[in-house]
């Protein structure tokens, strides 16, 4: 449950927060393909309750009617040609699954697929879930849970949502059929929200029934979903992440904390040459890494002053280190642009999702940021593609806030987050020739739009990276995109 199954030559994973299924087939095909995406993180793709009571928040998504397979974000007939055209594109899909619990007791009771719920009786004709298939006695997590009492963080309702029972048989198959509906249909894999508010051992008995990877969507034969559980965990609390690798993946929210301190100028970027379980990480293969999600980019999930794309400079930075550095599995965050951290994706007077519009330099319009098709984030995917497999060498730092290290002999980075500039000749690990940097800008036939960097027959290059400089960081590799 710990291999993503990207395409050959692949990595990292972009959530594209409420897109609509169309956008995002679309989007495989021209972008994310292309550039060398490995996956894509979707919306909630089960109907959910509408709370025109709010404006259509983006977190009515969290908030299950039914596992129709109907949303804002499309219907079951785009939900499937969107997983055609993606996998198609070498691009996977996976879904966020809300199982943890159905909706709170809002006011209004129709579903995104035109289902209805009597939320005071529990009663999910649509599924159907009744009464008996949430957890008894009734009772709502409150704060000091956390830290003392896995038993409600569990058994008790997160925020007031009617928390099901995954130990009931019934609940178990309504979770297992939706599921293999979704990998039957091409998913590769599956974010299960709140996980920590779910046991373990029952999670476990889920995860053990689904189907194995459709092979008609090129996924090798017995291929596990890769299955990756949202446990936030910094330290302290009742219930540890370390409950759930046993099981398959976690997402590690420390690697965003530690990230965006660093980046942000609060932690020296040197101490970074230990990057990884030294820093009380998860291991390796556990960890789903990134710098902000859907939750704390907007004080939503407990926060916890992630760097988002509000601050872009030292957030590409962090960005880019996440990328550039072997640990982990990372994922990438794409927003809509947002001042109130309640109101949902841009729409229409009716309540549909407005799609992106794709301006002539590539980034996006329509109130989408699309930090995916940011030069630095996508130059740095396709970093990390050509690095591969190799490891960490030739580190480098002046003893404060300016680093570089090579991947193998196929890529070098550098970052500067001091005051002053970063003019050094520094070991670059590759041969002999001249590079564009991917950062300040792109290989234009025989030219860089950005800064050029000429290595020697030693490997070594003069290395520029000023203080006041757009970005502060500069990355060359033996790509295609970077070699003259
Ligand atoms: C998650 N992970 O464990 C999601 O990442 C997170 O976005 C979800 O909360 C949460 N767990 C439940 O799936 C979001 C919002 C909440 C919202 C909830 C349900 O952060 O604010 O709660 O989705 O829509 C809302 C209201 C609450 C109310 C509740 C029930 O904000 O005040 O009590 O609905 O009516
Ligand atoms: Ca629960």
């Amino acid at each position: 449950y710990k291999n993503p199954h990207y395409a050959p030559g692949r990595s990292v994973n972009v959530h594209l927060f409420e897109w609509k299924w169309d956008d995002i087939a679309t989007e495989c095909e021209n972008f994310l393909g292309p550039r060398g995406f490995g996956g894509i993180q979707i919306s909630p793709p089960n109907e959910n309750v509408v709370l025109w009571t709010y404006n259509r928040p983006w977190w009515e998504r969290y908030q299950p009617m039914s596992y129709l397979l109907d949303t804002r974000s499309g219907d079951e007939a785009q939900f499937a040609d969107m997983l055609r055209r993606c996998n198609s594109a070498g691009v996977r899909i996976y879904v966020d699954a809300v199982i943890n619990h159905m909706t709170g007791e809002p006011p209004e009771n129709v579903g995104t697929a035109g289902s209805t719920a009597t939320f005071s009786q529990w009663d999910y004709p649509a599924v159907p879930f009744t009464w008996e298939h949430f957890n008894w006695p009734h009772c709502v997590i409150d704060g000091m849970d956390y830290v003392n009492d896995a038993w409600r963080v569990r058994n008790c309702e997160l925020v007031g949502l009617k928390d099901l029972n995954q130990a009931n048989e019934h609940v178990r198959n309504m979770i297992v059929n939706f599921m293999n509906h979704l990998i039957d249909l091409g998913v590769a894999g599956f974010r299960i929200d709140a996980a920590k508010h779910m046991w373990p051992h029952d999670l476990e008995i889920i995860y053990n029934r689904l189907n194995n990877l459709n092979t008609a969507h090129g996924f090798p034969a017995n291929a596990r979903p890769y299955i990756y559980q949202e446990v936030i965990d910094y330290g302290g609390e009742a219930i540890s992440r370390d409950e759930y690798t046993p099981i398959g993946a976690v997402t590690e929210f420390k690697v965003g904390m530690e990230l965006s301190r660093a980046f942000r100028g609060n932690n020296q970027l040197k101490w970074l040459e230990s990057w990884g379980p030294q820093w009380g990480l998860l291991e390796h293969s556990d960890a789903l890494t990134f710098i902000d999600n859907h939750d704390n980019e907007r004080g939503h999930g407990g926060g916890g002053a992630m760097l988002t794309y509000k601050e872009p400079r030292p957030y590409k930075g962090a960005i880019a280190f996440l990328l550039a550095h072997p640990y982990g599995e990372p994922q990438i965050m794409s927003s809509f642009a947002f001042h109130d951290s309640e109101i949902g994706p841009p729409m229409n007077h009716l309540g549909q999702i407005i799609s992106p519009s794709i301006n002539s330099d590539g980034s996006c319009g329509n109130g989408w940021v699309c930090q995916h098709r940011w030069r630095q984030v996508f130059a740095m995917v396709a970093f990390r593609n050509v690095a591969g497999n190799t490891g960490l060498n030739d580190w480098w730092s002046n003893g404060f806030n300016q680093i570089a290290f090579c991947r193998g002999g196929n890529a070098f980075v550098a970052f500067n987050n001091d005051s002053w500039d970063l003019n050094q000749n520094l070991q670059t690990c590759l041969p002999a020739g001249r590079y564009c940097d991917v950062i300040s800008g792109v290989k234009a036939g025989n030219t860089c739009t950005g800064k050029t960097v000429t290595v020697g027959n030693d490997g070594r290059a003069i290395i520029n990276v000023g203080a006041l400089d757009y970005d502060m960081m500069l990355a060359i590799h033996i790509g295609t995109e970077s070699r003259l």
